[in-house]
Parts: structure tokens; C-alpha cells; sequence
């Protein structure tokens, strides 16, 4: 499967064609309202979701809740575009109308947000107003890849294949919790994921106050937050998803590239990541024991990779996410157009998208996998991908 979206933050609303699901996999709006309605979740965010209530319309590729085999088109609506039908017009709009006008220059932006897209877009535009790049270069974008990561997931479950996520650290706060056992069976796993979704940050209940109080001191000072989010995929996964053959084909390259596109993202780790660079190879390195006659490991500080390719355990993968660059309290910058020196522009934002973050890594890393999977055990119906996979239908 592919997808491609269109769609700008204040616009009409979102666009997604998802391409090359088999048919036959059981698929409701309801499946993808869920996961849209979890990335809206979190405290921290800005006025902006509480205009928003995101709901997927099917529009192809579907019919009587099962995929057809056919391309999936989903669009969504922007709520807000009824606040921006002037300045956010498909059509041309009258220019001689002071109204209009006025309307127009109120949504101009020049003074550009140091970290944003505003420089580089701009300059690679041509543009005297960043208005095009913003709206573009926007996280609503990822609204569209929460949607098609929700069918990644529809496929993903027909073969016990589950994707979550947790927030496990937000502005250098919590990192020191032991979140979870080293190595958590399916039943614990499923627990945990459970009980992160009981609350308005998705992350684990011990952390929950920390995290909480961390978010207020920074919305009283007008300063935004980053943290870090771990996705792990665990159920029946298949050994071998991914390559050894060829750089290109390693699945901790693709899962990484994936994750490092996503809006604000600015480090990946696989399995325990960067800790293995600064200890030695005993200490990393899974070793096998026999249990029963069966390979099994004692530990997972591959995070479920190994030679580019899924070794069966579950695949644990932490994502960085740098503070938003859209400040309350802005930082120098220069007005594009005039040369002079000004504070950054402020459009209303969030001081905390962290929670957000996680249900997109999700979704990311469920699109690679059920790529991954349908490469391996191909097939044109869910029946011939099961029967190709040695499964039988559930
Ligand atoms: C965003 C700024 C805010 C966020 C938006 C992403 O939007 P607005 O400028 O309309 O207040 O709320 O996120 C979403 C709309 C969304 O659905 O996540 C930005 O600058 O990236």
C-alpha cells in the first residue's frame, strides 16, 4: 500500500488516497474516527482542537464495511475554514474590496518563526508572504496520516499485529521512570497501552501529575515543550519483515525515515538507540537460550530488529520531538519583505503536542509494517495474504 494527502490547515479540508490494500479487510469510518479522535487528545494543546471534531467520510475503495481491493479516498473537513473563506479561497477572490483587502493583508505573514518552514519555503518559493508555506508545513497535515496509518492498522490486526504508543518524557521530565517490564508478554502489554489511553497526555499513570505540572509551568511562562514517544508493535509479529539484501530494504531504515517526517521530530532510536553507542557488545547483544527445545531471548535491546529485518519480538522504536517553533513569547527575527529586525510572528498554537506526536509515530510506523507485511506474504485478498502467512481466517 501507498497513500498520498493534500489539504491545507485553515482550507476546505484534507485529502487522502490510500492505494493497494487487499480486499476484503474489515474497514469502518468508526476504525479511523478513533485513532483521529486520539491524535486530538492532549492536554497542552491549543484553542485550535477544540474547533476541530475530526471524522473520516469514505468516499471509494470500500463497500459494506469491507475494502475492495479498489484505491480508498477519505476526506475530511476543516472546521475552521468557515473562519478563513476569504484569505483561505479556492477561487479568486475581488482585491478591489477594502473588505476583501483587509482580509488578506490580516492573514499576511513576513516576520519569520525561527525553527518553522517560513525561511526555507519562502526563499524556495519566491514569496513575500509566508501564508502558501504555513499552511502546508502545518501538523494538521498529519490529521491525513493518522487516517491512513488507522488502515495500516485494520490490516496489521487480521494478523495480531498491534501498533501503540506511550509519551515517556515531556521537557527533560520523566526519562528516569521505568515504564514497563524488560520483557512485557502480550497480556501486560496490552494493559499498559490500556491504561495510557485513560489519560489526556497517553502516558503511563505513574508519570501523569509530572508531565502535567511540567506542561502548566511552561504555558504560565509562554515557552513550548518537545518530549520523547515510544511505539512499539507487539502481537504475532512475523520474523523477517524487512531485509538484510539491501540499504534500502532494512526495516529500522524505513521505520526510522518514517518517524524522522513527522513534524518537530529530530532524533529515532531502535530498540535501546543511542545507550547502545556508549557501552560494549556483551551488553547490547540478545542472547539466545533454549526453552523447551525453542529459540527464545531474554532480553530485546534490538527493539525487534536485527540485520534489517523483524526478529519475532516486539519492535520498540522512541521518537524526539524538538518544542513547537510557534511561540507565544516570540523570539528575534527579520521581516522578510523589509530587512528590519522584529519579533517573530505568533499565530495562535500549542505549548505541548507530545501526546499528538505519539498517535502519528503510531500511525507511521503501521504503515511500513503493513507494507513490510504485504511484501512478504503479498497477495490480492486478506484470504490470500493469511493463507501466503500460514494463518488461517479469523
Ligand atoms: C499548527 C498550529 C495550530 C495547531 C495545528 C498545527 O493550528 P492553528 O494555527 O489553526 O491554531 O492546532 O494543528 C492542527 C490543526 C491539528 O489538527 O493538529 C501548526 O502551526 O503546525
Amino acid at each position: 500500500m501507498r497513500f498520498l494527502t493534500a489539504g491545507e490547515s485553515h482550507g476546505p479540508g484534507l485529502t487522502i488516497i490510500v492505494e493497494g490494500m487487499p480486499a476484503d479487510v474489515p474497514l469502518l469510518a468508526a476504525d479511523i474516527d478513533r485513532d483521529l479522535a486520539r491524535r486530538q487528545v492532549g492536554f497542552g494543546r491549543g484553542g485550535r482542537m477544540s474547533i476541530e471534531t475530526d471524522r473520516a467520510t469514505i468516499r471509494g475503495g470500500v463497500r459494506l464495511g469491507r475494502t475492495m481491493g479498489s484505491p480508498i479516498a477519505l476526506t475530511l473537513e476543516n472546521r475552521d475554514f468557515i473562519n478563513w473563506q476569504v484569505p483561505m479561497s479556492v477561487a479568486p477572490v475581488d482585491l478591489d474590496d477594502p473588505e476583501v483587502a483587509a482580509q488578506l493583508e490580516a492573514k499576511k505573514i513576513t516576520r519569520l518563526r525561527p525553527g518553522h518552514a517560513d525561511y526555507p519555503g519562502a526563499i524556495k518559493y519566491g514569496l513575500t508572504d509566508v501564508r502558501n508555506i504555513l499552511e502546508r508545513s502545518s501538523a494538521r497535515e498529519t490529521t491525513s496520516r493518522v487516517a491512513a496509518g488507522a488502515i495500516a492498522k485494520q490490516l496489521l490486526r487480521q494478523f495480531n499485529i498491534h501498533v501503540h504508543s506511550q509519551v515517556v518524557e515531556i521537557g527533560g521530565v520523566g526519562g528516569d521512570a521505568p515504564l514497563r517490564p524488560e520483557l512485557p508478554d502480550f497480556a501486560e502489554w496490552k494493559a499498559l497501552f490500556e491504561q495510557v489511553e485513560q489519560n489526556d497526555l497517553r502516558c503511563h499513570p505513574a508519570l501523569y501529575e509530572r508531565l502535567r505540572e511540567r506542561i502548566v509551568e511552561a504555558a504560565k511562562g509562554s515557552y513550548t515543550l518537545g518530549g520523547v514517544v515510544e511505539v512499539v508493535a507487539y502481537g504475532d509479529i512475523p520474523v523477517g519483515l524487512g531485509s538484510h539484501t539491501h540499504y534500502d530494504r532494512r526495516i529500522d531504515g524505513l521505520l526510522a525515515g518514517v518517524l524522522m517526517s513527522v513534524h518537530t521530530v529530530k532524533a529515532v532510536e531502535v530498540g535501546i538507540g543511542t545507550a547502545a553507542a556508549r557501552t560494549i557488545g556483551a551488553e547490547v547483544q540478545d542472547e539466545f537460550v533454549s526453552v523447551d527445545g525453542e529459540i527464545a531471548r531474554t532480553s530485546n535491546h534490538a527493539g525487534g530488529i536485527e540485520g534489517g529485518m523483524t526478529n519475532g519480538q516486539p519492535v520498540l522504536l522512541r521518537a524526539y520531538l524538538k518544542p513547537l517553533p510557534t511561540m507565544r513569547k516570540p523570539l528575534k527575527s527579520v521581516d522578510l519583505v523589509s530587512g528590519e529586525s522584529f519579533e517573530a510572528h505568533y499565530e495562535r498554537s500549542d505549548t505541548c503536542a507530545v501526546a499528538a506526536g505519539g498517535v502519528i509515530c503510531e500511525a507511521m510506523a503501521a504503515i511500513v509494517l503493513a507494507q513490510e507485511l504485504q511484501r512478504k506474504f503479498g497477495g490480492d485478498s486478506l484470504g490470500e495474504m493469511l493463507r501466503h502467512a500460514g494463518r488461517s481466517p479469523s
